[in-house]
């Protein structure tokens, strides 16, 4: 590989996580890199967290794949990329032809919205497949986020932010920014944006089940009954109506449905709630009128309240209560990004405004949506004998054994799959099962912008990263090698082929991400469109800009924005309102009481681990163990446990052992282990992070534990019995 000769400067933005912070690094002419924050960048202002030092040690890390390789008895074997495509595109061939199209599953991980490339380039190929088993990350994460978005405001991409910088109310369900770094919400350095609103007079309010890190930073932190977040918002929206506090202001010209939701929630006082949250009836009240009396108020809510049974609930809920307090569009509320790069003016055909059960999955029969099924059916797809059977899978940056539930099934289940290829440059839990795994370039061979990250933005922001190092001839990014496996997919026979090749030339040279990007910015709500005199935006003159572009807070933008068809909010559609029947029955009428012995569990993020993936940089694995349970001292006295000690987490799918931190952090009757591990089976290519196994929380949670209405795994409130082990 090409690098640089001496010392030299760049400037990029971190892709790990969706903070986008800007870095600079320095590339030491010994090749090494130091890598700070960037204080240049009008948008991150200099801050960065511990993980942005890793981009190095992955980049330089020797487990790293930097060449195609093939599975045989005796271990992994290099080999050429032609070779390669040659044996994925036929043996997919064959498979399709054999078994009929659903035969052959893809699944896209987290990763793929970090990386412009695979996000720009991996709908085509897939296309190409012509499968319905198409399955990602997003069941595991925000699909609740994008289900209320399509059914209110028309698209599945106008998805609601946090003003946080203006925000003089804040109130946090289920999300840890201190740690995450915010999701759902591009905000670099959220921990001093959060302090900030307190320093404005601005009040912060959690509702956790755990006293985490935001707690800290916070006025006040109300513990939770795990899964019970939906009754909470009931009864918020109660009381706004029952005490008269709605207002919708400029919304009420283009706002439908806001005496169904009135009539909804009439059934739900907090009296009736309080017992099963774990939270008073006074403070439920209070907490409604603080925020329908804000002068701007927004409630934001993360994977705590979207991976739980009634989390596409929840998320409508949240908007609903944004809405209805006026602080929808609104500056300081929930508000839209106008970004540069605008998915929104995008052709439909590209950036589709989202669909909903038009077809279900053959086993479970759960919907898809835009397109995708609920990845919890994964395993099961694979398992389940009869027409449509998946016998081919192709994953791309992810990692579903560790992350999705019950992944220990899975693991079972991609075992016995007739063959698989990963777009991975690790081999890890997931991509061990591949046949041939094709290692693209690590994100510093590569230029980079944010297409996904900046729509969330908290501010209008703009900003590109040229590559760091020259990849060497020999390696391919990650939209290359999605062109080339769609172009062999799509063609047959000596004419197809020839015309196969053209195509991908032709893409290569004049369609690659940059030249859509160019493109996008160009047609965007910035963009210079193709008047070359235009002061406007262009990637030329993005490109002169090393730290980033500030466009400014984030404006009002509604009706004009709005997809639905009739240009107005739809603030009760018809498929949420019905599923709180579903709410009613199980919460309310069942209540989840205590079971005996049994403790609920939820999982945690940790500041120096990310996901799966990050745990072969040894700078963020050492130290104590990142993979522990924390239960309240109650709950360990009464199973005589003390602090280090291993126990042993038992669910109806499987168990795991990890230590215990006796913490009064923890709502009593509520454990907490991150997500992510479990790097201990046998067969993965990851020294480091054997050595700092851990064990994986999916091998407990269950994968019939779900979101019936959308399929998301419901991982927050999983029942677990915890013993000393013997
Ligand atoms: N350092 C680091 N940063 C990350 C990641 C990482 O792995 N490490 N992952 C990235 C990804 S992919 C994502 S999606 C984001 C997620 O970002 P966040 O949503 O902020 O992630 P978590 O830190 O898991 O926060 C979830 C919170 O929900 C709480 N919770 C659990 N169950 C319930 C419940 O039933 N009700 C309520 N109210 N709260 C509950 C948990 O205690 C926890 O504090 O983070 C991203 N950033
Ligand atoms: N119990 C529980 N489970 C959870 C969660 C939870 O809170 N609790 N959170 C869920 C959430 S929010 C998420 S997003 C998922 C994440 O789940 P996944 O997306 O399935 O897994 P990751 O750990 O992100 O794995 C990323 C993989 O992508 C590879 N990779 C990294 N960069 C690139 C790249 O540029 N190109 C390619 N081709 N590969 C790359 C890495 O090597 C790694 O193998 O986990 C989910 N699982
Ligand atoms: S917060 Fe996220 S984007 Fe910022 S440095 Fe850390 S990992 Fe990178
Ligand atoms: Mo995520």
């Amino acid at each position: 590989m090409r690098t640089a000769d001496k010392a030299s400067l760049h400037y990029r933005a971190c892709n790990l996580c969706e903070a986008i912070c800007g870095i600079e690094i320095t590339v030491q002419a010994d090749q090494r890199l130091d890598i700070r924050g960037d204080k240049d960048d009008p948008f991150s202002r200099g801050y960065i967290c511990p993980k942005a030092a890793a981009l190095g040690d992955l980049h330089y890390d020797k487990d790293r794949l930097k060449h195609p390789v093939r599975r045989t008895t005796n271990g992994w074997q290099r080999i050429g990329w032609d070779e390669a495509f040659d044996e994925v595109a036929q043996n997919l061939k064959r498979i399709h032809a054999k078994y009929g199209r659903n035969s052959i599953a893809t699944y896209l991980g987290n990763p793929t919205v970090h990386n412009y490339g695979s996000l720009l380039f991996a709908p085509g190929f897939i296309r190409s497949l012509h499968t319905r088993n198409r399955f990602s990350a997003t069941s595991v994460d925000q699909l609740a986020h994008h289900l209320s978005a399509y059914l209110m405001f028309g698209h599945q991409l106008l998805l609601p932010v946090p003003d946080l910088d203006r925000t003089t109310f804040l109130l946090i369900l289920g999300a840890n920014p201190a740690v995450s770094n915010g999701s759902m919400m591009t905000a670099p350095g959220v921990g001093q944006r959060l302090k900030e609103i307190r320093q404005r007079g601005g009040k912060v309010i959690l509702i956790d089940p755990r006293f985490t890190e935001t707690a800290r930073l916070a006025d006040q932190q109300v513990f939770i009954k795990p899964g019970t977040d939906v009754l909470l918002l009931l009864a918020l929206l109660h009381v706004v109506f029952d005490e008269g506090l709605s207002r919708l202001g400029p919304l009420a010209a283009f706002t439908k449905g806001l005496e169904n939701i009135a009539q909804l929630v009439a059934e739900f006082p907090p009296e009736r709630v309080a017992s099963i949250t774990g939270i008073n009836s006074d403070q439920i009240r209070l907490l409604a009128r603080e925020f329908a009396a804000a002068e701007s108020a927004v409630c934001y809510g993360r994977i705590g309240v979207s991976t739980q049974e009634f989390g596409a609930v929840c998320q409508w809920l949240i908007n609903v209560l944004n809405t209805v307090t006026g602080n929808l569009d609104s500056p300081g509320g929930a508000m839209f990004t106008l970004p540069a790069f605008d998915p929104l003016s995008a052709p439909e055909g590209l950036a589709p405004s989202g669909s909903f059960a038009r077809w279900h999955s053959r086993v479970r029969k759960l919907p898809e949506f835009s397109g995708e099924l609920p990845v919890v059916t994964l395993a099961e797809e694979i398992l389940t004998e009869g027409p449509g059977q998946i016998k081919a899978f192709v994953t791309s940056a992810g990692n579903p054994v560790l992350s999705t539930p019950n992944g220990r099934q899975l693991d079972r289940a991609l075992a016995g799959l007739e063959f698989m290829v990963a777009i991975d440059f690790y081999i890890n839990e997931s991509t061990k099962h591949a046949h041939i795994i094709l290692p693209p370039t690590s994100s510093l061979e590569r230029e980079h912008y944010d297409v996904a990250f900046h729509l969330l933005a908290v501010r209008n922001t703009a900003k590109f990263s040229p590559a760091l190092f020259q990849p060497d001839e020999e390696s391919r990014h990650d939209w290359e090698i999605l062109v080339e496996l769609q172009t062999r997919m799509e063609r047959e026979g000596l004419f197809g082929n020839l015309f196969g090749r053209v195509k991908r030339e032709f893409i290569k040279r004049f369609f690659g991400p940059e030249r859509i990007l160019d493109l996008g910015l160009r047609f965007g709500p910035y963009g210079a469109r193709l008047n070359p005199f235009s002061r406007s935006l262009t990637l030329r003159k993005l490109k002169q800009a090393p730290h980033g572009i500030d466009l400014g807070p984030l404006r009002s933008c509604l009706p004009g924005r709005l997809r639905t068809a009739d240009k107005r909010i739809e603030l009760a559609p018809e498929v949420l309102v019905e599923d709180v029947k579903r709410v009613k029955a199980k919460l309310l009428d069942n209540p989840p009481l205590n079971r005996n012995g049994y403790l609920l569990l939820i999982g945690r993020r940790r500041l120096r681990s990310n996901n799966s993936w990050m745990h072969n940089s040894q700078r963020l694995v050492k130290g104590k163990p990142q993979c522990t349970i924390l239960m309240h001292p109650l709950d360990a006295a009464q199973r005589h446990l003390s602090r280090g000690q291993t126990v042993l987490v038992r669910s109806r799918v499987g168990t795991v052992t990890v230590p215990v931190e006796i913490t009064e952090e923890m709502m009593p009757g509520v454990v907490s282990i991150p997500h992510g591990w479990g790097h201990d089976r046998l067969g993965i290519q990851l020294e480091v992070a054997q050595q700092h196994a851990g064990e994986s929380i999916n091998d407990v949670t269950d994968d019939l534990t779900i979101d019936a209405l959308c399929g998301t795994a419901a991982f927050n409130g999983t029942w677990v019995a915890v013993d000393a082990t013997n």
